[in-house]
């Protein structure tokens, strides 16, 4: 038995971060408390004198697992939460060299699987974990001394237990998230990384080996309603894409509906194709409170570029079908992928302007390049080049080919900001190192590295 600490960073107040309820670092804790170690989550929006007081860190501990969600803000403005990451591990250090305690020290998460080697060595870690963390965790809890010192990083495993254990949080850090932003909460149903193959998509790579486990309709029925019991009344399946699968997706949605519990929505990440005419009926009085596509660009040659398996066609379909059955439709589009040039925006704007209802756009410009992608790869990036933020190289003119070529109706105070600062912090920036290799002769392409900004990555950035 050992007692493991966990602590949640993504809980620290940090420019552009909004805590949400933590289940991956969740996910560990249910896994290890069920396998008899002690354990405590960290966790600062419900224990927000943690932050001054390091009291907490005194406990004899075996080992300390960080969590990192996001590396990347939410906002424009900030840049990265990185040197916040670090700046808060050497205060840990700190502290427990001054305890004169050596507990293992280990990082895991979604955004820490992305820069997993970088982010060990730069927060002073023994190891990391790439992906699911529980199997790794249970070894390490097993016989922490043998990872002391071992730096790099380990890959997750497939965790059994994500088809038996119903998990139900702890019900004062439920509490604590059920007054924040909004209280949505995330829900797995899934462990089964997307097939599909976007060029900026890290999601194969931080999802691991996850082989295709559906949770049971049963265990996620109990866990959805302890949700509700305490107080949540908003879900986010967590699934890269939550119908690529459309069967076992229906089966989801029939049990939501099924539960039929006071008040509840819910809202995931959907992919025009496979999508039906009964999954479209079903999803109408289902709660669902945004269907939310990221087709990325409506310029089928871009979306060729993009990897994306599906065509205009395919969204057209889909809006025809969320049209009959009125549902709540959001279409993620993101201005400046490879290949972006003058006809292309023109041909993404004709079809928002012909098809899109003025609050169901939802716009960025710019691609932030992550690790084990193929555009890292087209810029021949590594990972430490990247960690703080660089968009794939794309023409300034954009910004006003956007401008130019879409309704008025779309371009709202809001978007003229996030244009203008976009645009602004995009002067600043400096040609990278790797540049030359993708920009076309004559025409000036920039990075915006250094700098946190719209662009989405994966399904469900
Ligand atoms: C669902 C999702 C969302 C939902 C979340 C809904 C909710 N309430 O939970 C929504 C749409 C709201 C969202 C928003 C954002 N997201 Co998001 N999101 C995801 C997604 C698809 C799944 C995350 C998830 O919950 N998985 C299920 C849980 C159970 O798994 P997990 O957290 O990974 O935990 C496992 C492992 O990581 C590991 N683990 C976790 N903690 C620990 C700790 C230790 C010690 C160890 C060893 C292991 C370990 O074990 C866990 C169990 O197996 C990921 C991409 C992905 N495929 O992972 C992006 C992702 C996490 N999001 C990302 C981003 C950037 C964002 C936004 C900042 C986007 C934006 N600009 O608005 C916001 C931030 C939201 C916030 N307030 O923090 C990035 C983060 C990396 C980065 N670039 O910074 C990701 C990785 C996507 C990407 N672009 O690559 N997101
Ligand atoms: S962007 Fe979405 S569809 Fe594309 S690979 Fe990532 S999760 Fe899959």
């Amino acid at each position: 038995m050992s007692r493991v600490l966990l602590v949640n960073l993504a809980s620290l107040p940090m420019d552009g971060n909004q805590p949400i309820f933590p289940i991956g670092v969740r996910c560990v804790q249910d896994a290890l408390d069920r396998a008899g170690h002690v354990t405590r989550l960290m966790d600062f929006v419900a224990e927000p004198a943690g932050l001054t007081d390091l009291e907490w860190l005194g406990d004899a501990w075996d080992v300390i697992g960080f969590t990192i969600r996001n590396i990347d803000p939410i906002d424009i403005t900030c840049s990265t939460h990185v040197d916040e990451y670090v700046s808060f591990a050497k205060r840990v250090r700190a502290e427990l060299d001054r305890r004169g305690l050596d507990p293992v020290l280990v990082g895991g998460g979604p955004g820490f699987s992305l820069f997993g080697d970088t982010l060990v060595d730069r927060l002073g870690l023994d190891v990391g974990v790439i992906g699911p963390g529980e199997q790794v965790m249970l070894d390490i809890a097993t016989d922490p001394r043998s990872f002391k010192g071992r730096g790099g990083v380990l890959q997750g495993r497939r965790h059994c237990g994500f088809l038996t254990d119903t998990l139900s949080h702890p019900a004062s850090l439920m509490a604590a998230y059920t007054n924040a932003h909004q209280a949505m909460i995330g829900v797995e149903t899934r462990r089964k990384t997307c097939y599909q193959t976007c060029g900026y998509c890290p999601y194969a790579y931080i999802e691991g080996d996850n082989a295709g486990d559906l949770k049971p309709l049963d265990v996620l029925a109990d866990e959805i309603r302890g949700i509700h019991r305490a107080g949540f009344r908003r879900i986010f399946f967590t699934d890269g894409i939550f119908n690529s699968e459309l069967r076992f997706a229906k089966e989801v949605v029939q049990l939501v509906k099924d539960l039929a519990l006071d008040g509840l929505t819910w809202s995931a990440y959907f992919t025009p194709k496979p999508f039906d005419d009964e999954f479209g009926e079903m999803l109408q009085d289902s709660g669902v409170e945004a269907v939310v596509v990221s087709p990325d660009s409506l310029d089928d040659t871009m979306m060729r570029n993009l990897g994306k398996s599906f065509s205009t066609r395919h969204v057209s379909r889909f809006l025809e079908r969320s049209r009959k059955n009125d549902l709540p439709v959001k279409v993620n589009v993101v201005f400046g992928g490879p290949g972006e040039d003058r006809e292309s925006v023109r041909n993404s704007a004709r079809f928002i302007n012909e098809n899109l209802r003025d609050d169901e756009l939802v716009m960025h410009v710019g691609y932030r390049v992550l690790p084990e992608t193929n555009l890292a790869k087209q810029l021949g990036a590594d990972d430490d080049q990247l960690l703080y933020p660089v968009f794939y190289p794309f023409d300034l003119d954009v910004f006003n080919w956007i401008i130019q070529d879409l309704d008025s109706r779309f371009i709202t105070p809001q978007l003229m900001m996030n244009l203008m600062a976009g645009r602004a912090a995009a002067r600043k920036m400096a040609r990278t190192e790797a540049m030359p290799a993708v920009a076309p002769p004559g025409r000036t392409y920039l990075a915006l590295a250094s700098v946190g900004g719209g662009g989405g990555s994966g399904c469900g950035d």
